[in-house]
């Protein structure tokens, strides 16, 4: 209703974050390349396993001269996994608490960012190796406003050692993107959502190219053999992107999209952690690898706390476009106004001081249960997260979006787009 979608609108409008005139438009008119890096967490990131790098490429582009490689940047998904993650970074909005919103919620009005881009005269793509059904992609992405979707039925000839069971392995998956890539008009959004590290974490030894870890959990220990050809995947992928110059003219953003060991091997994560994985350790291993590369951008390590919510408004901001008319849940991470407390989809947050954690607050550096004088601050911050939750659950399970259009956008309408192959 319009009570609803003005209480809404006054929240994201105090929670706004200003662009930083240091980044804003400092990609303006670049395609847009992300990768969805499957289950990849931050603690592969520079872990060595018997004296060997995981994931070179990756831990290479922590020290690229363009990339900001973000350390505190956590997944906030819930049952959605994949689906949630996607969820965020097109729209701002948080997934729902149980079920995916990409199954349940495709029939919604979305100002997300392919129909947002596509405004701005973009093409828009997303590359997957899966079946185009799978979490309900092939409806969810008309409503998002994508121009294409390059499901399984567009990768041809492939082999079928190659395929896993969500998909073509990375390596193939690549490689055969290359002529669908080519085929899109420039400036393009691309989305490519790679499969081969995913649970249970099997492959083929000969094509792997890393010992697994010993620590007797079968899952775990091949964890680092399926991190390992991703990294090597995306490596070669960087090679073909250099040599066309596509490097030189896009934005590329790579995030991992939820964790990939749960909490039922704490046990194994001890021994490759190295410590006891409390309540308040489990939390800190829901970071997953930010980065962003820009083409001139000065690069670095951002200790900068943040969550996927708030991809979309740091890309539109890059591209030069303000955020201000749209309702969006997350805030530029690159903004002096940046919000740092970090919603989980349970309630929990994290944030660089306080951390709430199953309804303790924790001291965010020491890990300690904190003492009675910081709990009004703690409890501040709970009913923020709290309010934040309930208002884009109201959006999203109401509707909302359809009783508030932002001045100049034209609602998307899923009837324009098809997805389905016609050239065989
Ligand atoms: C399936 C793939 C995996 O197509 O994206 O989804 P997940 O199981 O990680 O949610
Ligand atoms: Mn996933």
């Amino acid at each position: 209703s319009s009570d609803e979608i003005t209480e809404v609108v006054n929240f994201t409008q105090a929670n706004y974050a200003k662009p930083n005139p240091e980044y804003f438009g400092i990609g303006k008119g670049m395609n847009v390349i992300y990768f969805h890096l499957e289950s990849i967490q931050n603690f592969v990131i520079n872990y060595s396993l018997n004296g060997e790098e995981v994931t070179p490429f990756l831990n290479s582009l922590t020290q690229d001269e363009n990339t900001l490689y973000f350390n505190n940047f956590f997944h906030q998904t819930a049952q959605g996994k994949t689906s949630d993650a996607e969820f965020m970074i097109e729209n701002s909005l948080y997934g729902l608490s149980r079920g995916s919103a990409f199954t349940t919620k495709s029939g919604n009005s979305y100002q997300a960012a392919p129909g947002i881009l596509g405004q701005q005269g973009y093409t828009s793509a997303v590359f997957h190796g899966n079946a185009g059904s799978f979490w309900n992609r092939n409806e969810m992405y008309k409503s998002l406003g994508y121009t294409n979707f390059f499901d399984e039925s567009y990768y041809d000839d492939v082999d079928p050692e190659q395929m896993t069971g969500y998909g073509i392995m990375d390596k193939p998956f690549f490689q055969k993107s290359v002529p669908l890539l080519n085929s899109l008009k420039q400036p393009f959004y691309a989305k490519f959502i790679t499969v081969s590290n995913h649970y249970p974490y099997t492959m083929n030894q000969e094509e792997t190219s890393i010992e697994p870890a010993t620590t007797e959990d079968k899952s775990v220990d091949n964890y680092f053999q399926t991190a390992r050809y991703a990294d090597e995947a995306l490596n070669n992928f960087f090679d073909y992107l250099k040599k066309t110059g596509l490097y030189d003219n896009s934005i590329i953003i790579m995030y991992g999209d939820h964790y990939g060991i749960s909490e039922n091997h704490n046990t194994a994560m001890e021994k490759v952690i190295g410590k006891e994985v409390t309540p308040f350790e489990s939390a800190a291993l829901q970071r997953v690898p930010l980065f962003i590369r820009v083409p001139g951008q000065k690069g670095g390590t951002i200790e900068e706390y943040g969550g996927q919510i708030d991809l979309l408004p740091t890309l539109l901001h890059l591209l030069g476009i303000d955020t201000k008319k749209y309702i969006q849940f997350g805030t530029d991470l690159l903004s002096e106004d940046h919000n740092e407390l970090v919603p989980f989809r349970n309630g929990d947050f994290v944030s660089p001081t306080i951390s709430s954690i199953d309804e303790k607050f924790y001291n965010s550096k020491t890990g300690k249960v904190i003492q009675d004088e910081q709990t009004i601050e703690a409890k501040r911050l709970l009913d923020k997260v709290t309010t934040t939750l309930s208002l884009s659950d109201k959006v999203v399970n109401g509707d909302l979006l359809r009783f508030y259009t932002p001045k100049n956008f034209k609602p998307i309408d899923p009837n324009d787009y098809f997805y389905t192959r016609t050239d065989n």
